[in-house]
């Protein structure tokens, strides 16, 4: 965990690139599949949920504690990715739904930074690392 700065143009710009956007969500969606099935089942994608409700949710400031509210969250979310209700996810859906999310989420934020608390490996904390990467090499 570390706290990071964040605004809308970052998240647009990690998305808009294929290589580090598409990097990150097959390593991120191999690492989900314990089974190595190139599937993802509700009970490998949790962990994956429990970030996305971070994001949906005021960025963190999480009211929600009654565990069947939480699991009630969880399986809409995951109904969100599972869009022919068969009870998986593929990397193609899991790549576009986590697209459209953090698109959603960069509207939300616009162009005003905010302080948020990343996990080590969620798609914002690589977000944020790719936009210090990029500040780097354009200074030297
Ligand atoms: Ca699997």
């Amino acid at each position: 965990m570390s706290v990071e700065l964040l605004d809308g143009a970052i998240i647009l710009g990690f998305i808009e690139d294929d290589e580090a956007f598409n990097g990150s969500v097959e390593v991120r969606f191999s690492h989900l599949d314990t089974n190595q099935d190139g599937l993802l089942t509700y009970s490998e994608m949790l962990k994956e949920l429990q970030c996305f409700r971070m994001m949906e949710t005021d960025f963190g400031v999480d009211v929600k504690t009654d565990p069947d509210e939480l699991s009630r969250v969880y399986n809409s979310l995951f109904m969100q990715f599972d869009r022919d209700s068969n009870g998986t996810v593929d990397l193609e859906v899991f790549k576009a739904e986590t697209k459209q999310m953090m698109v959603a989420m960069a509207n939300n934020l616009g162009f005003l930074p905010v302080q948020m608390i990343l996990d080590e490996d969620s798609f914002l904390k690589k977000a944020v690392d790719r936009e210090l990467t990029k500040l780097k090499s354009h200074n030297n």
